[in-house]
C-alpha cells in the first residue's frame, strides 16, 4: 500500500514508518521538523541522541534495502501538501503532524494560536487535499483520549446512543477537553466527520491514549534509528517523565492527589494499532473511531509502580505530589471502551514489571542526557 506518515520524523511516527516499511509498504514520511526547533525553543532535548531525518532513512535503507522517501515541508502549505499528493497518490494518510502537548498550548496566547492555527488548518489542508487529488485515499488521523475529558459515564469509542424525550438517536460522544491542544483535535474531529459526510471522504480517529516506552523491535536495530524520548516538563508525559525522574535520582512529579486517570498504551502497540487501521479501512464516507489504548491507570498508581521497579534495583525513588499545575479533576470516575481495535486483532503489550525494567534500562543508559533543570514543570493553566 502506498502510505503517507504526516509527522513521521516523530515520536510516534518514526517507529511507524519503519514498521510500516518492514511489513513492505511504500511509506513516505512528510515532515517540517518543527519539533527539533521547539526543542531549542525550549532549550531541552530528546533523552536519545536522535540523527537526522537523511541519517534515519539512509540507515534504514542500507540495513534493510527498503526505501523509505521524505517530503520536507508543512502541511499548512497547501502548494506543498498538493505536490505530495501528486507525486505519491497515497492509498492511506496516517496524520501525526500536529502539535502534541498540552502544556505547550497552555503557555500563552501565541502557542495556543500557533497550537490551533497548525493543527486545525493543517488537517483541513489534508482533508482538502484528499478530496481534490485523491479521493479514495484512507485517512487515518491520530486524535485523542483527552477530547473526552473524564466525564462520570462511561467514555464510548466516539459515538453515543441517547433516548431523548422518547426519541432515541446515535450522536458523537460529548467532548470536554483539557487544554486547548485537546480542543484542536475535538475541532478537527468535527471537520473530519464534516468532510466525510459532504464528500464521502474516508476516515479514521484513533482517539490515542498517552504513549510509553519508546523502542519497537526497528527502533533498536541501530543508535541512527533510535527513537526520540521527551521528559521535560512541556513535552514529557506522565509514565516515561516518572521513568527519567527515578533514573537521575529526582522525585517523581505526581500533580495534585495523583487520583487523574488516564488511557495508556505501549508506543510498540501504537505502531501495530496503525497497521490494522490501515488493513481494514473506513467505508466510504464513514467516520470511524477506535480508543487507541491497553489500560488505563491513575497517575499516582504509574507512580507507584515506578517506584517499586526503581527500587529493586535500588535506585531508591521517592515519590512527590506536587500543586497541580493544570486545571483538572483528580478525584473521577473513569471507563473507557477499547473493543475495536481489539476485535480487529490488537494483542496488547501489557504494562508489566518486566517492560518497566526493559524502559528503565533504555532511560539509564542515556542517564547522562538529561537537563536537570527541565524536569519540573513550568506552565500553569491559570
Ligand atoms: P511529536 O511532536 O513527537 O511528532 C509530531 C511530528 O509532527 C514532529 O516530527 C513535527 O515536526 C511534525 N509536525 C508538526 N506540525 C507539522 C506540520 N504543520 N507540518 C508537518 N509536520 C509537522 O508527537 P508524537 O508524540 O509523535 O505525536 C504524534 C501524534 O499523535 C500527534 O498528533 C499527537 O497529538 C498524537 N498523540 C500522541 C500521544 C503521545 O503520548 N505522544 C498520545 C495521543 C495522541
Ligand atoms: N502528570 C503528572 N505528573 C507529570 C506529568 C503529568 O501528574 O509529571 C499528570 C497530568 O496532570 C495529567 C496526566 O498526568 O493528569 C497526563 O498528563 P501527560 O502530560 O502525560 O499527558 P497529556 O497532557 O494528556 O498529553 C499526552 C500527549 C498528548 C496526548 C495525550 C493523550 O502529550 O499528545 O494527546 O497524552 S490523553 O491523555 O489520553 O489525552
Amino acid at each position: 500500500m502506498r502510505i503517507v506518515i504526516a509527522g513521521g520524523d516523530g515520536f510516534c511516527g518514526w517507529p511507524t514508518a519503519l514498521y510500516l516499511s518492514k511489513q513492505g509498504h511504500e511509506v513516505t514520511i512528510v515532515d517540517n521538523l518543527v519539533r527539533r526547533k521547539i526543542d531549542n525553543e525550549l532549550k531541552s532535548n530528546s533523552l536519545t541522541p536522535i540523527f537526522s531525518l537523511e541519517e534515519r532513512v539512509n540507515r534504514w535503507k542500507e540495513l534493510t534495502g527498503k526505501k523509505i522517501n521524505t517530503f520536507i515541508g508543512d502541511l499548512n502549505h497547501y502548494d506543498f501538501l498538493s505536490e505530495v499528493f501528486k507525486q505519491t497518490q497515497p492509498e492511506a494518510f496516517v496524520h501525526f503532524a500536529e502539535q502534541r502537548s498540552a502544556p505547550y498550548s497552555m503557555m500563552d496566547r501565541e502557542h495556543a494560536v500557533y497550537t490551533q492555527s497548525n493543527n486545525v488548518i493543517g488537517n483541513l489542508n489534508v482533508l482538502y487535499a484528499i478530496k481534490e487529488f485523491a479521493p479514495d485515499c484512507h485517512l487515518i488521523k491520530l486524535g485523542t483520549m483527552g477530547e473526552y475529558g473524564t466525564p462520570n459515564i462511561d467514555i464510548e469509542e466516539g459515538y453515543i446512543e441517547i433516548e431523548h424525550n422518547g426519541r432515541k438517536d446515535k450522536l458523537p460522544y460529548p467532548k470536554q477537553p483539557g487544554s486547548f491542544y485537546h480542543l484542536s483535535k475535538v475541532h478537527d474531529s468535527h471537520n473530519i466527520m464534516f468532510a466525510c459526510k459532504i464528500w464521502g471522504i474516508r476516515a479514521t480517529d484513533l482517539n490515542q491514549g498517552v504513549v510509553y516506552g519508546l523502542h519497537t523491535d526497528e527502533t533498536v536495530m541501530d543508535p541512527v534509528l533510535a527513537n526520540r524520548l521527551d521528559y521535560d516538563g512541556v513535552y514529557g508525559t506522565a509514565l516515561n517523565r516518572f521513568l527519567v525522574q527515578a533514573t537521575i535520582g529526582h522525585d517523581l512529579t505526581v500533580y495534585g492527589t495523583g487520583g487523574q486517570t488516564r488511557a495508556f498504551l505501549n508506543i510498540k502497540d501504537t505502531v501495530r494499532c496503525i497497521e490494522i487501521a490501515a488493513n481494514k479501512p473506513a467505508d466510504k464516507g464513514e467516520f470511524r473511531v477506535f480508543n487507541q489504548f491497553t489500560e488505563y491507570f491513575s497517575v499516582g498508581e504509574l507512580a507507584e509502580k515506578v517506584q517499586k521497579v526503581g527500587n529493586e534495583i535500588g535506585l531508591g525513588v521517592q515519590i512527590k505530589n506536587l500543586e497541580n499545575p493544570r486545571v483538572e479533576a483528580e478525584d473521577h470516575y473513569y471507563h473507557a471502551v477499547n473493543t475495536k481495535l481489539r476485535d480487529l486483532g490488537l494483542e496488547p503489550n501489557l504494562l508489566t514489571d518486566e517492560v518497566l525494567h526493559e524502559i528503565l534500562k533504555a532511560t539509564l543508559d542515556n542517564k547522562t542526557n538529561v537537563i536537570r533543570e527541565n524536569v519540573l514543570p513550568t506552565i500553569s493553566w491559570k
